[in-house]
């Protein structure tokens, strides 16, 4: 049986079996690909960077999307940048009353999501709530004039067509459309294996915002496992909402979740003392720690 596995990152590689490959094809933007794999099912790969999983998907996309829409009060208006096959608009649109965009600069990932894997998406993208724009997410932003209530930035890795969205000048953007009450957050990499990446975001982050918090999951298809994703805001401190808040929130919403729970929320921002050192944001006294836990190349 064939493998798939993303290059070595600081010597670091997962790989996993593929039974065939459905799609494989050049778009304006990178390569894509869908393989349809043993221990994820269909899974969708860009410039050679797995993406997402129609097994795993929503631990990911529950991460980004519920833990800034339940940190905010009373969320209307959600924009997505990126996103293309459709896992973080659909959980967007489960809270009633919300009306999202989503703006994703490449029509081909869309295109083959919804052929695909159209499990992530659910019936997202037929949903009169939601609007798809295929266009550069970074424009978009710098000439939109609306106000956004939550920012998710569902992008690839701070590299090829996404390294502007990890740039201060996209943050002041973003600050711009999110205002004093809105939120932004976005997937950050992960902790063992891209640690520079995510303390560069982080610290232009909060050169933007006063408030600025990483907070963790596992996602077995990335590298490293262990992920992130930083929020940020003038006003809202996502790590620091009640509990009994959020079960309320939950309820209201009303779908099911398979990863994200009121205590998972707050445990989130339960940084390991490697990270809190590294990101500053240790909350106890404890001694520095070791170096990151994987070096390499
Ligand atoms: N976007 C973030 C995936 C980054 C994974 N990085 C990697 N495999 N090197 C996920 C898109 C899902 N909507």
């Amino acid at each position: 049986m064939q493998a798939f596995a993303e290059p070595f990152r600081r010597g670091w590689q997962q790989n996993v079996q593929v039974k065939s490959v459905l799609y494989d094809g050049q778009s304006d933007f990178q390569h894509v690909q869908v393989l349809d794999t043993v221990p994820f099912g269909r899974m969708l790969v860009l410039d050679d960077a797995c993406q997402t999983s129609v097994v795993d998907e929503y631990i990911y996309h529950e991460m980004l999307v519920h833990v800034p829409m339940m940190a905010h009060p009373d969320p209307r208006r959600a924009l997505i940048i990126g996103g293309g096959d459709g896992g973080a608009l659909r959980r967007v649109l489960e809270y009633p009353g919300v009306k999202a965009t989503m703006v994703e600069i490449d029509g081909d990932v869309v295109r083959v999501s919804r052929e695909l894997t159209p499990s992530i998406a659910g019936d997202a993208f037929e949903n009169p709530n939601g609007e798809l724009l295929i266009d550069d997410g970074v424009k978009y932003l710098r000439e939109t004039k609306e106000h956004f209530d939550v920012i998710m930035v569902d992008s690839t890795d701070p590299v090829g067509p996404a390294v502007e969205l990890f740039g201060e000048a996209f943050y002041r953007d973003a600050a711009r459309a999110i205002g004093d009450n809105g939120i932004i957050v976005t997937q950050s990499g992960s902790p063992l294996v891209m640690m520079d990446e995510l303390v560069e975001a982080a610290n232009l982050m909060k050169r933007v915002f006063p408030i600025v918090h990483t907070y963790i999951c596992s996602i077995p298809l990335y590298p490293g496992v262990l992920w992130s994703f930083t929020a940020a805001s003038n006003t809202i401190d996502p790590s620091n909402v009640d509990v009994n808040e959020i079960a309320a929130r939950l309820q209201r919403n009303g779908h099911p979740t398979g990863w994200y729970t009121p205590a998972i929320h707050k445990a989130a921002f339960a940084l390991p003392n490697f990270m809190g050192n590294a990101l500053q944001e240790k909350d106890s006294n404890a001694p520095a720690s070791l170096p990151i836990p994987i070096s390499g190349e």
